[in-house]
């Protein structure tokens, strides 16, 4: 097999800016779908897009039990794929929920989600990771600054920015329990990050992410550049974020949960190699290997 080309070199010795080499939206204004034009070249722009209400308020209700069934069984939280909280050790992320459970099976290949991703990815796509965040009250952790596709560039071998993500609010969003922030327009920059990635380092990284952390003056730098934005929303509600937004999200000292569930999609045409900066590759149920588009 040809070497593919390191288009977005990370974690060397020291920090590298290089612009974005890669198109944001792939498909063409007439690649159908559900999203109005307008909104997708605000996405184009922002590397964000906000959506209302994706699920109907009855439907959230269907995967709030889910959710809460996945949590309180045993054998989900005996599962390799659950992640807990660093203190608590509340379940923290649950992976792969698009195979373990049937009713996210079913949410994964609805056209209002799955069309949503073809469209702005311009082809066919397969789930490269989902899970669930519970993200629980009373002190669970959030995520520090990162850009998915260093992540997902470096250690599971994606070669191009071909890659959407959706987090699907399955409760209340406020501005105080920790929901997600992106720096707009970030997306058009990658950050590659320096330090070497440790073996194994996703069995720290899902707790607190340590390799691919940006600088303190980059972040200055980025934010300076485009500002910060909060997402807050209804539970049903839902941000589809470009792979490479430099996003985080806060502590929930609140009491109220702030849990959503997360698919990340990838185009069929950037489907994944080798990793471009890591000695091994991640299991499969956190950067899958299994390139069978969603139908
Ligand atoms: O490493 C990953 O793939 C995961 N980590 C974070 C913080 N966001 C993206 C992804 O779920
Ligand atoms: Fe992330």
């Amino acid at each position: 097999m040809t070497a593919v080309t390191d288009l977005y070199p990370s974690r060397g010795s020291s920090e590298v800016t290089v612009p974005r080499q890669d198109p944001v939206v792939w498909g063409s204004p007439d690649t159908p779908g559900p999203i109005p034009a307008a909104d997708l070249q605000g996405f184009e722009r922002d590397g964000f897009l906000s959506v209302d209400q994706l699920i109907a308020p009855d439907e959230v209700e269907v995967y709030r039990r889910e959710l809460d069934r996945l949590v309180d069984d045993p054998t989900i939280r005996a599962d390799e794929r659950s992640i807990v909280e660093p203190k608590s050790k509340e379940i923290r992320s649950v992976f792969e929920v698009h195979k373990i459970s049937e009713v996210f099976a079913n949410l994964v290949r609805d056209e209002r989600v799955v069309g949503r991703a073809r469209q702005i990815l311009g082809s066919d796509v397969y789930v490269h990771q989902s899970r669930i965040n519970v993200k629980p009250g009373f002190g669970a952790s959030g995520f520090y600054w990162h850009s998915d596709f260093e992540t997902w560039h470096a250690e599971d071998g994606l070669p191009n920015m071909r890659t959407v993500s959706v987090s699907i609010a399955l409760t209340e969003n406020y501005d105080t329990n920790g929901g997600l922030m992106i720096m707009p327009g970030s997306h058009k920059t990658f950050l590659g990050c320096a330090g070497a990635t440790p073996k194994d380092n996703y069995k720290k990284s899902l707790q607190m992410q340590d390799a691919g952390t940006p600088s303190d003056e980059a972040l200055t730098e980025l934010a300076g550049q485009h500002g910060i934005r909060l997402f807050t929303g209804k539970a049903g509600s839902a941000t589809w974020f470009d792979c490479n937004c430099m996003h985080g999200s806060g502590d929930n000292i609140t009491p109220f949960p702030r849990s959503n569930v997360f698919f990340v999609f990838n185009s069929v045409e950037n489907a994944a190699v080798e990793p471009f900066a890591a000695p091994i590759r991640r299991p499969d149920f956190i950067g899958a290997r299994d390139f069978t588009p969603i139908r």
